[in-house]
């Protein structure tokens, strides 16, 4: 990892309405009206029309720590540590933490999601694969394409309950994004399938799945939707990034 940095698109999932218990974590620890983001760390900014959910590990904890006057990030202190040094935050170098919530509280919470097909938001929900070291800590979850989202929001809708989110909330319509000639247009679903993916935890063969779908996404893919549908995936990932981050919706983060 030291070797190859890893440069991410960081996604602002700006917080519409807050699960009770996250809200109860907040309260009076921000300026009233201020705007409140879930921050995912992103290796395909053109699979984000397909987001219908936001995954954070249950039992991590994250901070909300300041922006700038107006703006605060939820991700783990290890991201905003990073990002502090990316000039990312007003006051370079120094992180200012406003609260801690504990991933299991902030499930259910409404966030928009930039580009996704679902304008009208998607749900925060719990998955137990989120690592801490990795990322933001905040994992969006686009289930068309990455094999990881497809069997976690399949064992979520399954056993709603146990992970005590609603059930619909886990079964948001997964729109085809990219066409693919060996895996047609739902990449993930078609390879889970295939492998016999039975659950989040078959990580042996998620693994497979993974390096199948992003190898045929990237060098075969043929976006069907956005500004840039009928391009190549090759041609379109750089440019559906700058879109992004131009409008103010994503940055760019690295580790
Ligand atoms: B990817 P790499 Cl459509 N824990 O984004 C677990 N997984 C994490 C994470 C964390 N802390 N932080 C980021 N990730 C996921 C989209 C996507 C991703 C698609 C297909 C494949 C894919 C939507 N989820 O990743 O180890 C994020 O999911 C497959 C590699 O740094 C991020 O990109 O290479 C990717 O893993 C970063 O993993």
């Amino acid at each position: 990892e030291a070797v190859n940095p890893q440069e991410y698109t960081a996604l602002k999932l700006k917080v519409l309405e807050w699960a009770p218990k996250a809200a109860e974590a907040i309260k009076g620890k921000i300026p009233e009206g201020a705007n409140v983001f879930l921050v995912p760390a992103t290796l395909r900014p053109e699979t984000m029309y397909g987001q219908t959910c936001c995954f954070v590990g249950p039992k991590l904890t994250y901070g909300l720590f300041k922006v700038d006057e107006n703006n605060y990030f939820v991700i783990t202190e290890r991201a905003a540590r990073n990002m502090a040094y990316q000039g990312i935050f007003a006051k370079e170098g120094s992180i200012e933490k406003a609260a801690d919530i504990v991933g299991s509280d902030i499930v259910g919470t409404l966030v928009n999601a930039p580009l996704s097909l679902h304008k009208e938001g998607v749900r925060v929900l719990p998955m137990d694969t989120v690592l801490p070291t990795k990322g933001t800590g905040v994992v969006t979850s686009v289930p068309s394409d990455s094999p990881d989202d497809f069997a976690t929001v399949t064992e979520l809708a399954k056993k709603a309950d146990y992970y005590g989110i609603q059930k619909e909330w886990a079964e948001l319509e997964i729109f085809p994004i990219i066409e693919t000639p060996s895996y047609g247009d739902l990449c993930a679903p078609f390879l889970v399938k295939k492998l016999k993916i039975a659950s989040p935890k078959d990580t042996k063969q998620l693994e497979e799945a993974k390096e199948l779908a992003y190898k045929e996404g990237f060098y075969q893919g043929i976006l069907k939707v956005g500004d840039f549908k009928g391009e190549k995936v090759e041609i379109a990932k750089p440019k559906v990034r700058s879109q992004l981050i131009e409008a103010g919706e994503a940055f760019a983060y690295s580790e």
